[in-house]
């Protein structure tokens, strides 16, 4: 029998009733202290259907914020709100990864407690701007890590995961993608360091590494996935040789028998990516591979059919459409996204997207 996105999966030790998973999605709607409030519970048990969700991307400490009104995932509200999402989508017999996530230089210090510089692999500034409570304001030069900074990093990323398993999530994905602080070290466009930390694919590649090797020794490497997005240009981010750093920071990843692999297959938010060949990736890694940009059903299906990815991550589809999964199944039309809601607001364009009539 071919294998399509109906067809049941497991990830590590996480058992999915399909193939089709909500991607990642920014919505700048938790509450007050960083904390899920009752809209976002509404908005993730609406799209337990899906095989499995990837929460948005949630900072693990004060200093990992980059946006307003992100969700975190380090303080003890933090983690009773995300219980009760998680409550709620167990409930409706889903499965839900907490995706954590430090961004690095892309933040501001209007973000950042007593007003502090973003931190980064080196000090060099990002072009562009970021989204602050006062509206777009001019990315600053941030502060490059010392050395003895980053084991303080590691223990951010091992304090949340032990925070997501407190919260009853089935996992957690390592955020490596769209230039925030650890693709941030990976690519060297962002990465000029001279120590240990710089330089050598291993080198770039090591705090990642440290991160995954921290993470999966408190929740299990058939918990842990981890998105990257190796010719992604957003955040202002480049490589110099695309192909060869991922081919070798995917083979290293297989020491760590991880759930999954999430691959951005490209650029987003606008501006060319660079040519790069993602069935050759994908050949890299020994475990499961989730797809994700611009996919469609059919284009979903093929990739799975043909083994070059075992899920799709869909994310705009899903955001329109809590019951994606029904409208595939049944070939029903689409509810249409409306960009203007997508950062911030309330439940309009959030939790207000209609299901199909039954
Ligand atoms: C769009 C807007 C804000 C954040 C990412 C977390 O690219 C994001 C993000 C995307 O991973």
């Amino acid at each position: 029998m071919t294998l399509d996105l109906f067809s049941p999966v497991k990830l590590g030790s996480i058992s999915l009733k399909n193939r089709m998973v909500m991607a990642p999605l920014t919505r700048n709607r938790a509450g007050a202290g960083g904390v899920p409030q009752a809209m976002n519970v509404t908005y993730y048990e609406q799209r337990a259907t899906a095989g499995l969700i990837v929460t948005e991307a949630t900072p693990i400490s004060d200093m990992a914020h980059g946006y307003p009104a992100l969700p975190g995932i380090y303080t003890e509200s933090q983690v009773a709100g995300w219980k009760k999402v998680v409550d709620a989508v167990h409930a409706k017999g889903g499965k839900i990864v907490s995706q954590i996530w430090h961004v690095g230089r892309i933040s501001h210090p209007s973000l950042l407690p007593n007003g502090i510089l973003p931190i980064a692999p080196s000090a060099i500034k990002p072009a562009g701007q970021a989204f602050t409570y006062q509206g777009l304001q001019d990315f600053v030069t941030p502060r490059a890590l010392d050395v003895s900074g980053l084991p303080g990093i590691v223990n951010e990323y091992i304090h949340a995961t032990k925070c997501a398993l407190a919260a009853g999530f089935d996992g957690v994905e390592i955020h490596a993608a769209n230039g925030y602080l650890l693709d941030q070290f990976l690519r060297d466009g962002s990465n000029k360091r001279t120590d240990n930390y710089g330089g050598s694919f291993e080198n770039r590649a090591r705090l990642l590494m440290e991160v995954v090797k921290a993470v999966v020794d408190v929740a299990g490497g058939d918990k842990v996935g981890i998105r990257i997005s190796p010719v992604n240009p957003f955040n202002d981010m480049y490589d110099s040789n695309p192909q060869a750093l991922f081919n070798y920071v995917v083979e290293s990843l297989n020491q760590f028998n991880l759930a999954y692999l999430h691959v951005v297959e490209g650029g987003i938010g606008g501006g060319g990516a660079q040519p790069f060949d993602f069935v050759a990736l994908r050949k890299h890694f020994k475990g499961a591979y989730m797809a994700n940009l611009a996919y469609d059903k059919a284009r979903g299906n093929a990739a799975i059919a043909s083994g070059h990815a075992d899920v799709i991550a869909y994310g705009v589809p899903f955001l329109a459409n809590p019951d994606l999964v029904e409208r595939y199944r049944t070939n029903a039309p689409l509810n249409q996204a409306d960009v203007n809601t997508f950062y911030g607001g309330d439940e309009k364009g959030y939790s207000d997207y209609p299901f199909l009539k039954v």
